[in-house]
């Protein structure tokens, strides 16, 4: 995809001027963090404990250089092919080339869409009411279509080259170093910024079952990986206020009446290069602005959880039926990591695969069957 000639200008109107000095300061306040470097490892093959201090002190950190330029060109490969197969427009059952759309068929949810430059969820009652500020909605250029997609849930029955990231080793080493060998998918999804389009994800924590559990603690609602086909600014990317995951519920509304603007002073960009994958806690307070750069921010996004967390819990139904998750569930849902570890073997052979803990001594194999099995996986999703 040509990703430099893209000129569709927008801006922030009477609140630019601000706009472009909060998010210089933003990213300068990011590199002085102290939470980004390559995945490293101690002698003993354990992920390095300054990256986990480091991410348990923010509540996000930044793993650069993760994935080569091959890989992104097999996602980028995928990613036009989803936007080429999107429906024509919402409910659409066919493409802009009368072809079957992307989803059509499917009966898990699978493609949001909202107005350019729109806030679909801020102020709203949607996923609980999650989302309870509008974000700023700049006005979008008169030839911008009525609505885009913006996100796609059970994005690696869409993309093999998603599900192969999803079964990287260093990656799920990571996962299993935070949240224990027997960690347990939540969902996956592709975000799709498009330069003067893309939607605001307003502020927001993603939990929803265990915030007044008595054994709360840093970790209870898991992680999301954030792999960045393109790399992300602090004009497109996700803001995290660090340290938030620690400090329970926030109340989000007050924040902002406090600030006098949803420039949430404290927050900070998470800043990436292409193949960087930033690993964020999902209670931190995060969110994201509307796309008025002139850059793509493709984000493929994965999130895990401790067993515990979910074995026995009721889901929230956020993403899907809300259901008790018993070991049968969990099980289902995680034949994926099996499938996308395999797949990425066959891909990359001279990487020394992944050993899932929950699935030693089974075998998975990426073949014609699985890949008719992941029609509409997302069902399962385990979401707390
Ligand atoms: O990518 C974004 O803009 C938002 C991501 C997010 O809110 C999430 O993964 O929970």
């Amino acid at each position: 995809m040509d990703t430099t000639i893209i000129d569709r200008t927008a801006d922030y109107g009477a609140e630019e001027a601000a706009m472009q000095a909060y998010l210089k300061e933003g990213e300068r306040r990011a590199f002085a963090l102290g939470n980004r470097g390559p995945i490293r490892f101690t002698a003993d093959g354990k992920v390095h404990p300054d990256i986990l201090d480091a991410y348990w002190r923010c509540g996000f950190y930044v793993f650069e250089g993760v994935l080569a330029p091959e890989e992104l060109a097999d996602i980028e490969r995928d990613l036009k092919d989803i936007l080429d197969r999107l429906p024509a427009e919402r409910g659409s059952p066919v493409d802009a080339k009368g072809r079957p759309a992307l989803a059509a068929d499917c009966k898990a949810p699978t493609l949001l869409w909202s107005k350019p430059l729109g806030d679909p969820f801020g102020g709203t009652s949607l996923a609980m009411g999650r989302h309870p500020v509008k974000m700023f909605e700049p006005q979008p250029a008169a030839d911008a279509p009525k609505e885009i997609v913006y996100l796609i849930l059970g994005s690696l029955q869409f993309s093999e080259a998603a599900l192969r990231v999803y079964g990287h080793p260093r990656l799920l080493a990571v996962a299993a170093a935070v949240n224990g060998e027997d960690f347990v998918p939540f969902n996956e999804a592709l975000f799709i910024k498009e330069p003067g389009r893309g939607a605001s994800v307003a502020w927001h924590q993603d939990g929803v079952t265990h915030w007044d559990s008595p054994d709360w603690d840093q970790g209870s609602h898991g992680f999301n990986f954030m792999a960045q086909l393109y790399g992300c600014t602090a004009a497109n990317g996700v803001w995290v206020v660090p340290g938030s995951h620690k400090l329970g519920r926030a109340d989000i509304k007050a924040m902002v009446a406090a600030a006098g603007t949803e420039r949430l002073p404290d927050a900070v960009p998470i800043i990436c290069k292409p193949g960087d994958v930033a690993i964020t806690n999902r209670q931190t307070v995060h969110g994201s602005f509307a796309n008025t750069s002139r850059d793509w921010r493709v984000t493929v996004n994965f999130g895990f959880h401790r067993r515990r967390s979910v074995l026995g819990v009721k889901g929230g139904g956020i993403h899907n039926a809300a259901a008790v998750y018993d070991d049968d569930r969990i099980r289902q849902r995680a034949r994926v990591i099996g499938y996308a570890i395999d797949a990425r073997r066959r891909r990359f052979p001279g990487e020394i695969p992944y050993v899932y803990a929950p699935q030693a001594g089974e075998t998975y194999r990426w073949d014609e069957t699985a890949k008719a099995g992941m029609k509409d996986y997302n069902l399962l999703d385990l979401s707390i």
